[in-house]
């Protein structure tokens, strides 16, 4: 595939296994799983282009078990990933724009329409979050400091962390 084609496919992807299964007449099952051949045939497209997004994509947005797929993250709709918690790094970055800061600083980091609030291990990907909504902020997160305070995190197969929320006494804005 082009990866014009590509990027359009994995975009109506993400759609209907994170935010609209049902607009496609899927269901996930509570881990957000579905069967391949039914979820090939309701994209109307074929097994190969979906395997090869699953592939290629720049994000590793999905994953193939057992004959079935999901999404790795960034799901609005219910579901439980049964992602074990794990320890984070001392510090995660979030990526967000100057407009959210005064809201971000006063309350902290807030899952929004997601399950988690999504972190990145590095300012790179932070950065390239942030850019997706303007010019970026980058937000340093004192995740060793949470986890000490018994925060909980766990990260997706493709190395996004996620936690609940993060409180305005663990971010700190990065010049
Ligand atoms: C902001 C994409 C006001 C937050 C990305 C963000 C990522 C607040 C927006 C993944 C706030 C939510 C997730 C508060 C947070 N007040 N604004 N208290 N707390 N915000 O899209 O992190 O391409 O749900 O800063 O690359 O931007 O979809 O989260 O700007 O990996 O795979 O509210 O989604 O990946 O936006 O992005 P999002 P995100 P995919």
């Amino acid at each position: 595939m082009q990866e014009q084609e590509l990027i359009r496919l994995s975009k109506r992807m993400s759609k209907h296994l994170r935010h609209s299964p049902e607009s496609a007449g899927l269901t996930l099952d509570p881990s957000g799983w579905v069967d391949l051949d039914a979820f090939v045939r309701a994209l109307r497209t074929t097994r190969e282009n979906v395997l090869e997004v699953v592939a290629r994509d720049n994000k590793q947005r999905y994953a193939v078990e057992a004959g079935r797929i999901r999404a790795n993250q960034g799901h609005t709709v219910e579901v439980d990933l049964d992602l074990p918690v794990s320890e984070p790094p001392a510090v995660l970055y979030h990526g967000t724009v100057a407009k959210f800061l005064p809201d971000i600083l006063a309350e902290g980091l807030r899952p929004m329409a997601r399950h988690d609030v999504h972190l990145s291990p590095t300012t790179d990907t932070a950065v390239r979050v942030g850019a997706r909504r303007g010019r970026p902020v980058v937000l340093e997160v004192a995740a060793g400091r949470m986890h000490a305070d018994g925060h909980e995190f766990r990260v997706s197969a493709n190395g996004v962390w996620l936690t609940q929320s993060v409180p305005p006494e663990y971010l700190r804005r990065l010049p």
